[in-house]
């Protein structure tokens, strides 16, 4: 069933960069209503499970590595259509293919820093939001 919900965590070189906010700016003006938000820090079990589907790729250690180093922003996004919307205005995993105004192409340095992260499933964004917020912090 689609949920018009959508999870996303704006990544540690997101905030590293100070883009917190107009990041943020872009979701809203994109029709997006943040209905949950908190800035976190992962710790490495928490990225690892995380993202447990990538444990085989070869760039596992460094995504992990990457996404521990500093705090993120995590946040339930709701819109029509979110999940796929969401992946819309993100772009392409790598920005140097991502369409020009969307997010990485924006914000993001590489395939490996990629500024955010969108879920790509209504059955994975709930599985995410509910790995980062309890029933109670999800409004
Ligand atoms: P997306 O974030 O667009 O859904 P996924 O799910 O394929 O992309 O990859 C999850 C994360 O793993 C990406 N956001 C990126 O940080 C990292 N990643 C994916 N592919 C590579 C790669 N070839 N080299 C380095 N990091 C990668």
């Amino acid at each position: 069933m689609a949920t018009n919900r959508t999870f996303t965590m704006l990544k540690p070189d997101s905030i590293e960069k100070g883009n917190i906010g107009a990041i943020l700016e872009k979701i809203n003006a994109s029709g997006f209503r943040i209905v949950a938000m908190k800035m976190t820090q992962m710790t490495t079990a928490d990225a690892e499970a995380f993202y447990a589907v990538h444990n085989e790729r070869p760039f596992f250690g460094e995504l992990v590595e990457y996404m521990t180093r500093g705090p993120i922003v995590a946040a339930i996004l709701e819109k029509d259509n979110a999940v796929e919307d969401f992946r819309a205005l993100i772009g392409a995993t790598n920005p140097a293919d991502a369409a020009e105004g969307t997010l990485r192409k924006l914000y993001a340095a590489s395939m490996g820093e990629n500024a955010v992260h969108g879920s790509d499933s209504d059955e994975n964004a709930q599985i995410e939001s509910n790995f980062h917020f309890s029933g109670r912090e999800q409004f």
